[in-house]
């Protein structure tokens, strides 16, 4: 084994602490950019625009795996693999400088410079977008080069003038020229390690910051308010007491906004304002025509409950919720624009670029699709599509409900493809009819006298005709069934067993639609086009 001699241990630190340059410049660059944009717009953050990037461009098997491995985690993940890979990244060109210090500049400039791409590609930015990164952009380098001169000076007996002659002078020490005076050396050891200690502080801080921006800021409350909303043209009839079996353990027939499940491609929330807002009807048209919020507005709105299902939904799974939306019907919308007769998609696009394709012939007949902006009598949560989307009743949220939505675009099937049929889904997305048990629990205990199955089905624009349960393998039992509100809501149901034997039972429930098709039990994924399969609980019997 060699036996290090103390310039060699230097110089392996010298590089330390280039790389410890490196890596707290670029934690600034980040960390500046970020906080600057989430006070205006979280979009024109780097790191958020490079999350989004990858998002957009990786392989849709992967995609998949992620969300299927890591469920809700699967962003948090995305970004540690980012931090991960950035680390090493910005440490390589930070070391890279000890030598060569103008190429290691220079590669930190193209990486940011990429950075500020991503930030200008994605469709919910403009040029103004690049401010944050561009003073970010600044603050980075001055944390670069003030760091390597200080990392250098150690090592170079106190040159300190400009990176490439302390260089050579260092150089010319590790060929085994005077030993660099310790006591300096110790000095300005501690001089690197102060100020790099104040970098990291500084990049904490702005990351800090820049999250309870995020949480606590404009993004919250108070714009909201900008929207008020007219009271409907047509309000909807009351929910009635009769559409809920009142069984503790089955979800309230409208789900509260707060519980709604939320299913994006966004990382952040797109943050589109009322005043911003309008929504173009284009592409196969006699006249393309747009309008804007405030014309919105007077438009006669309608109410409608429309339960909306997620296409990822697994069997018993809990990716939909119903609520009362307040919109204007989209068929009227294109009535204005006149759709051409060979028209028979509508290609509708988010602020944040995500498409959906409709089949125009559902958003021209008689079913409630609305281009709603208001959810259980307030306006859209931001992250249910503030301050417009779409609601279709019948069609799976991926081929629909396009939230943030701008852009309705008459099209073709054979000629425009949207986001979830471009990774492999179907491209017309109708709702299959499904079912779920809610009660009891999944391995819950419940008492012997009265053993109660309950929950809710759907199939939604058809509408729900039977459901039936099966305790163990015997016969289906018709269970009894919650008022109907609408064929676009979901309906709940009951069933009660006496005199079951203690000990273990499963109880297996399917559904039936109004015109007769029987819910299929053979199990399959949710691509293309949704999970089918029965939900089966088991329980225990005191
Ligand atoms: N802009 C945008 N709209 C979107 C999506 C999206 O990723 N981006 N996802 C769709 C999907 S897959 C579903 S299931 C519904 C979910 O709507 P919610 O989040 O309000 O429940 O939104 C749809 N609208
Ligand atoms: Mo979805």
């Amino acid at each position: 084994m060699q036996v290090m001699t103390s310039h060699q241990w230097r110089r392996i630190a010298a590089y330390r602490r280039h790389a410890a340059a490196g890596v707290l410049a670029a934690a600034v660059l980040l960390g500046v950019a970020d906080v600057i944009a989430r006070a205006f717009r979280p979009a024109a953050s780097p790191l958020v625009a490079l999350g989004s990037t990858v998002i957009e461009f990786a392989p849709p098997a992967l995609q998949e795996t992620a969300i299927a491995v890591l469920g809700p985690w699967n962003k948090p993940v995305l970004f540690l693999v980012m931090g991960l890979g950035g680390v090493v990244m910005a440490a390589g060109i930070g070391a890279l400088g000890r030598r060569l210090p103008r190429v290691a500049s220079t590669i930190f400039l193209a990486v940011a410079a990429l950075l500020s791409a991503a930030v200008v590609r994605r469709p919910e930015t403009a040029a103004a977008d690049l401010i944050p990164s561009a003073l970010a952009i600044v603050a980075g380098l001055a944390v670069l080069f003030g760091l390597w001169r200080l990392a250098g000076v150690g090592v170079a007996a106190g040159s300190g003038q400009g990176p490439a002659r302390r260089r050579a002078e260092s150089d010319a020490q590790w060929e085994g020229e005077a030993e660099p005076d310790p006591v300096r050396r110790s000095a300005s050891r501690r001089a690197f390690l102060g100020a790099a200690s104040g970098t990291a502080a500084l990049a904490i801080a702005c990351f800090a910051l820049g999250r309870s921006i995020g949480a606590f800021g404009r993004t919250t409350g108070e714009r909201l308010a900008e929207l008020v909303l007219p009271r409907p043209a047509r309000a909807a009839a009351r929910v009635p007491a009769a559409a809920s079996v009142d069984v503790v353990g089955v979800p309230p027939f409208i789900t509260p906004n707060d519980d709604f499940y939320r299913i994006d491609t966004a990382l952040v929330v797109p943050e589109l304002e009322p005043g911003e807002w309008r929504l173009r009807i284009t592409g196969l048209v006699e006249e393309e025509i747009s309008i804007d919020m405030a014309e919105l507005l007077e438009l006669p709105l309608e109410e409608h409950h429309v339960t909306l299902t997620c296409v990822s939904n697994p069997v018993g799974g809990d990716l939909l919720g119903t609520a009362t939306w307040m919109g204007y019907p989209v068929r009227q919308l294109l009535a204005r624009a006149r759709p051409l007769p060979e028209a028979d998609m509508v290609l509708s696009r988010s602020v944040d670029g995500f498409t959906a394709s409709t089949p125009l012939e559902v958003l021209t007949d008689e079913r409630a699709a609305l281009l709603a902006v208001g959810m259980n009598g307030e306006p859209l949560p931001r992250q249910h599509g503030y301050p417009a989307r779409l609601v279709v009743p019948g069609l799976y949220g991926y081929v629909s409900a396009t939230k943030w939505v701008v852009e309705l675009h008459l099209t073709r099937f054979d000629r425009d493809t949207a986001y979830w049929t471009d990774r492999g889904w179907d491209a017309r997305g109708p709702v299959l009819v499904a079912s779920r048990i809610d009660v009891p629990g999944p391995l819950a205990t419940v008492p012997r006298d009265g053993v109660v199955v309950a929950g809710t089905a759907w199939a939604q624009h058809d509408g729900i005709a039977a459901v039936e349960v099966k305790l163990d393998d015997g016969d289906w039992q018709a269970a009894e069934l919650a008022a109907e509100v609408s064929v676009d809501t979901w309906r709940q149901w009951r069933l009660s067993f006496d005199g079951v034997e203690p000990g273990r039972h499963a109880a297996t429930v399917r559904a039936v639609t109004t015109s007769g098709e029987v819910q299929t039990g053979v199990r399959r994924d949710p691509i293309p086009n949704a999970a089918t399969g029965h939900h089966r609980i088991e329980f225990r019997v005191a």
